[in-house]
């Protein structure tokens, strides 16, 4: 059932868009923001600011749940992926509002595809349910997988997702 996290055509077209066309999944996991925990500092995905020769990360965002203006929703800062600075080094205090930040408020089902280059993290959940989503995460094939597909992939695995899938997950 998680194939289409890293197969759906629309997506691979908007981690393209942001990559190129030389792109791998780098990890799938879930992540809920239980009550009344959840928030993070604002971050990027990647280990340094954006590098000179181009993005080489990418995010996106199953939502399970509503993302509202209560549970947890992800914020993030429009345009910092064109920042050069990290947010820990631009702000005083990264866990704080940013002036500019944004929530990501979307019904269950959406799926938002986004540079995570961009400064985003989850905030706190301030109702009594889990906000829960799963993050497919995609990186240029010149980085490391966060998860190494190839240690984990069952033949039954290999056999279900062909040749295109074996290539999206470096397998
Ligand atoms: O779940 C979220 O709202 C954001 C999660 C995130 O950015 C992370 O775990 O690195």
């Amino acid at each position: 059932m998680f194939d289409i996290c890293y197969t759906h055509p629309k997506v691979l077209a908007g981690i393209e868009a942001v990559l190129g066309a030389s792109y791998k999944l780098s990890s799938l996991n879930y992540r809920a923001a239980k009550p009344g925990r959840g928030q993070q500092k604002l971050h990027v995905d990647y280990k340094n600011a954006v590098p000179e020769d181009g993005y080489k990360v990418c995010n996106t965002i199953w939502l399970l749940d509503d993302f509202t203006e209560r549970n947890g929703a992800t914020r993030i800062v429009p345009g910092t992926h064109r920042s050069r600075d990290l947010p820990e080094a631009a702000m005083h205090d990264p866990n704080a509002p940013h002036p500019d930040e944004i929530l990501i408020i979307a019904p269950a089902g959406s799926v938002v595809i986004f540079n995570s280059h961009v400064w985003h993290g989850g905030t706190t959940n301030h109702t009594d349910r889990d906000r829960r989503s799963i993050h497919s995460y995609f990186c240029t094939r010149d980085q490391p997988q966060q998860i190494d597909q190839q240690r984990y992939i069952t033949p039954e695995t290999r056999e279900r997702i062909g040749a295109r899938g074996q290539a999206i997950l470096d397998v």
